[in-house]
């Protein structure tokens, strides 16, 4: 009755039964099975459909037998005997198969049908094995961990380790040992992502770092990680994606120099272009920019400012006296006495040849003329000598304020007035210009 019972059990789950004994050859040498007796999910996994009596091994696994039914001896033989999964020809069936001995030459066997673990296992590694190739292609080092409450545990590494780093793929077990290859200034940060990672679940992330190599070499890692939590929450799987990106980092910072220094020689350019040679100063497309982000100032907040324009006195005579170096001496010498007297925050320009032009923001006329004043008295009596010659050098100065209505050309042209009106009356002087319509 309870043996009905189980057989009905088994007969449910699909589980094979058998009883089998050993067939000897006249030598006593074991030749084949007898199968004496089964279920029917025996006969349904092996396909065996002959009389009890007939060779088994030969039956179901043809010329496959002999290799076979050694295996199935040596289980035997094997009190502990663990159990295998056999293919089936006559059925394609992969089975669970377990034997054990009965008395004499009698066994038992119990076998199930795990075809469908079988083809997703084998499903499983195809597909690990296409992505291995897919991630030795990408030239990619690729890892899967394990991550339970209690344990982290390595599942599959691709790619070399010893490729990337130089190091034996042993030396990296944990998480600190890939730490300690990481280049000190990236350390801090990625063991707070490795943190995250390996704590947070659906973590992912992607970063960019450097390792150091044995060779003392510079490597930088693209890694891009991802720690995928299992629905029941019981364990995650993390999976890490790592790139060597050295060759492209490179190309990026070379890229970035060559930048940098076009950068530097437009900068250099710009100065060029707005700075006269000889006195270091602004020139006159420098000059004029100023003048007339002033002017705009001017007309948006009526703030103030003056200009005057310098001209060296009898100039020419020194050029034939010492000399066109000499002059050029001049001009540099005079230029210098400029940051004594004025503020910072003044504007000096050679205007063109013994002519300077220099801006006063935030100033009104009386105090331009103030400026213009000191500065005439600094430059006479600045001691100027050029080969042993003492020369005595005076300027003459037009002031003029800008007011609403002037363009800057115009500004420049009334600085001039005053200055001509200043050589007219004998030179080292300052004269203010006077809008005769307006004062
Ligand atoms: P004035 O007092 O009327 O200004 O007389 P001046 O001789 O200075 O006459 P002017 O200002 O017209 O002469 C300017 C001279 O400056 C003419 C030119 O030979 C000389 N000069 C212009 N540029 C340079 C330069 O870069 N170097 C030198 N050494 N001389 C220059
Ligand atoms: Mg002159």
């Amino acid at each position: 009755m309870r043996n009905k019972r189980i057989s009905a059990i088994l007969q449910s789950f699909q589980v094979g039964y058998a009883r089998h004994s050993i067939m000897r050859n006249s030598k006593g040498t074991p030749r084949d099975f007898i199968l004496k007796e089964c279920n029917s999910a025996y006969r349904k996994i092996t396909g065996i459909t002959e009389e009890l009596e007939s060779g088994w091994g030969r039956t179901v696994f043809g010329n496959g037998a002999e290799e076979r039914v050694k295996k199935y001896l040596t289980m035997l033989d094997d009190s502990k005997g663990e159990p295998v999964v056999e293919f089936f020809p006559l059925t394609n069936v992969w089975a669970w198969t377990k034997v054990r001995y009965e008395i004499a030459d009698t066994f038992s066997s119990i076998i199930i049908d795990v075809s469908t673990f079988k083809s997703r296992l084998q499903h499983y590694q195809l597909q690990q094995e296409g992505y291995k190739i897919f991630v030795e292609n990408l030239q990619a080092l690729s890892f899967q961990r394990l991550i339970t409450e209690k344990e982290n545990i390595h599942l599959f590494t691709t790619g070399s380790y010893e490729e990337l780093t130089g190091y034996p793929s042993e030396k990296f077990q944990t998480g600190q040992d890939w730490l300690s290859i990481v280049h000190p200034e990236d350390r801090k940060r990625i063991r707070k992502i490795m943190d995250e990672l390996y704590s947070k679940e659906g973590y992912c992330g992607e970063i960019e770092y450097r390792i150091i190599r044995k060779n003392g070499e510079i490597v930088w890692i693209h890694s891009h990680d991802l720690n995928r939590p299992s629905p029941d929450g019981k364990y995650s799987i993390v999976h890490g994606l790592l790139f060597d990106i050295s060759a492209k980092k490179r190309q990026e910072l070379e890229l970035l120099e060559s930048h940098e220094l076009i950068e530097k020689q437009n900068e250099k350019l710009e100065h060029l272009v707005r700075t006269d040679p000889l006195s270091g100063l602004l020139n006159r497309t420098g000059m004029r920019e100023s003048i007339e982000r002033e002017i705009a100032l001017n007309r948006r907040y009526g703030i103030a400012f003056t200009v005057f324009l310098i001209d060296i006195d009898l100039f020419k005579a020194i050029n034939d006296t010492i000399g066109h170096e000499g002059g050029d001496y001049v001009i540099e010498t005079l230029a210098s006495t400029f940051p004594r007297v004025l503020r910072s925050s003044d504007v000096c320009s050679r205007w063109g040849g013994d002519e300077f032009l220099i801006l006063l923001p935030r100033t009104e006329k009386k105090e331009g003329v103030l400026v213009a004043e000191k500065l005439k008295q600094k430059i006479e009596e600045h001691p100027f000598e050029f080969q042993g010659q003492k020369l005595h050098i005076t300027i003459t100065c037009g002031v003029c304020e800008y007011r609403k209505d002037y363009s800057l050309k115009e500004l420049v042209s009334m600085a001039d007035k005053a200055l001509y009106k200043g050589k007219l009356s004998g030179r080292d002087t300052v004269t203010l210009f006077v809008d005769e319509s307006i004062d």
